[in-house]
């Protein structure tokens, strides 16, 4: 199946893609349009809104306001504020920013409200209109790309749309380049884009991105964009290091990519990445922060050596990372560097403990809090089941704490914990969760499981494939 053929198929298979592109057309009737769109930090939701707000500029002629705020959900409080500033909408577009059943309240503020994602739901929102693969059964994907399948729908799409798709789905570690894999989502597009792009997708010998996780010599050039994008999303954090002044990183970003459309850059000309940064004042800028980036990257890879063996349950190496974050990212409130250093090891880890699978929780004291990062578990354990379960102990135990939330995607998870909340408090319900883990996995290998255990273990995920 080719990528328009699966945009086709999409279209007559998936009754929220379906009523999204109804959506949009109906939109068209209005003149000029105002669209409000939130998008997630990352890359993934920086190229998700680049896409929608090419697609609606082109499409309906609307006027489009982006907003990249630095957390996931959008909260009502958050939107009103937005709305007093901005003014009134025909539409809300959220993009990369979940799936809450509260977002149904947003439309006593606007008419129309669609939502583009791939994450697990965590609610059901029923008024509003929702394209996300993942809303039934887990299908890994990308917003960037469920985005461009849209815009795809509706009429050409141009070399920036895909790229921007392209860097979206590397953020999101749906494909790898050099190990020529891609989860199935996504590999009629990565097909496509590979022959488009041949030249970003050549190995080269140089040294590894962050998103080079096996056998890590090599990389290639999407590899080193995604690198310097995610990094210039940081930009800010950077502001007094290097004595810049960047109002906010995910928007400097955002703003590159509309201006490197804008001047007509050729994605499939690009060969190195001075090619792609270029001359202009945006570009000079992500190199600057890229360089500041790479040295904290240096410095997390030594801390990230001293990483502990927990336990191994059900074929997967548990291991714990005790470390802080580069000085500038200890007020970061999103996974910065260090969860991306420590996914580096989990490879190696593997081999070396001769795991099936590894999972590395990254135990991490912040300025606000802890903030724990799960990465890897190879689909056997679950870690944003893990993240949740620890956030919702935690939540029991200090129910008058506001600051206390954890979950995510199977193979990358976070867990937030503000002060007061002591340390050795979310390290307790942490180690105690594994412990219970271990406990379960030997429970149900052996067959004599208690009726509250094969709950405890179903919430856990640890019940798959038994
Ligand atoms: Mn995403």
């Amino acid at each position: 199946m080719n990528y328009e053929e699966q945009v086709q198929r999409f279209f007559e298979t998936d009754p929220g893609f379906a009523s999204a592109v109804e959506l949009l057309e109906k939109l068209n009737e209005l003149k000029r349009p105002r669209v409000l769109n939130f998008s997630h930090h990352d890359l993934d939701g920086i190229t998700s809104a680049f896409i929608v707000r090419r697609l609606l500029e082109r499409y309906l002629d609307a006027e489009v306001v982006t907003k990249l705020p630095p957390y996931f959900k959008l909260w009502e409080g958050a939107l009103g504020e937005t709305l007093e500033g901005e003014g009134s909408f025909d539409l809300l577009l959220l993009t990369d920013k979940g799936m809450f059943g509260y977002y149904d309240d947003f439309l006593k503020y606007i008419e129309r409200v669609l939502i583009i994602d791939h994450h697990p739901p965590d609610g059901r929102p029923k008024r509003c209109t929702v394209v996300n693969p993942s809303a039934d059964r887990s299908v890994p994907a990308a917003a960037s790309l469920v985005c461009h399948m849209l815009a795809t729908k509706l009429g050409p799409t141009d070399d920036y749309d895909d790229f921007a798709a392209l860097i979206g789905c590397r953020g999101d570690f749906t494909f790898d380049p050099v190990q020529k894999t891609s989860v199935e989502f996504v590999r009629p597009f990565i097909e496509r884009a590979r022959e488009k792009f041949a030249r970003a997708f050549e190995i080269r010998l140089e040294h590894p991105t962050m998103f080079d996780l096996v056998g890590s010599d090599r990389t290639v050039l999407i590899n080193q964009i995604g690198e310097v994008l995610h990094a210039g999303c940081l930009a800010h954090l950077y502001n007094q290091t290097l004595g810049i002044d960047i109002s906010y990183g995910p928007e400097l970003v955002f703003d590159f990519l509309l201006e490197a459309a804008k001047r007509g850059d050729q994605p499939a000309e690009f060969r190195t990445i001075a090619d792609v940064l270029g001359r202009m004042l945006k570009g000079q800028m992500l190199s600057r922060v890229f360089e500041q980036y790479k040295s904290d990257w240096k410095l997390l890879s030594k801390r990230a050596e001293n990483t502990v063996f927990l336990d191994e349950v059900r074929g997967v190496g548990i291991y714990m990372l005790f470390a802080e974050e580069a000085p500038a990212m200890r007020v970061a409130q999103f996974p910065a560097i260090l969860p991306f250093v420590a996914s580096t090891r989990l490879d190696g880890l593997k081999l070396t403990g001769g795991h099936s699978h590894v999972i590395m929780i990254i135990f991490c004291p912040k300025e606000r809090g802890v903030h724990i990062s799960m990465r890897g578990g190879g689909g056997a354990l679950d870690c944003g089941a893990m993240c949740s379960q620890v956030a919702g102990h935690l939540q029991e135990l200090y129910p008058e704490r506001e600051g206390i939330g954890g979950g995510g995607h199977d193979r990358a998870a976070e867990c937030i914990v503000d002060k007061p909340v002591p340390m050795y408090a979310v390290m307790h319900e942490l180690l105690a969760l594994v412990q219970e883990m271990g406990r379960l996995a030997k429970a149900l290998e052996s067959g004599e499981v208690t009726q509250e255990d094969a709950e405890r273990a179903k919430s856990l995920g640890l019940d798959r494939n038994f």
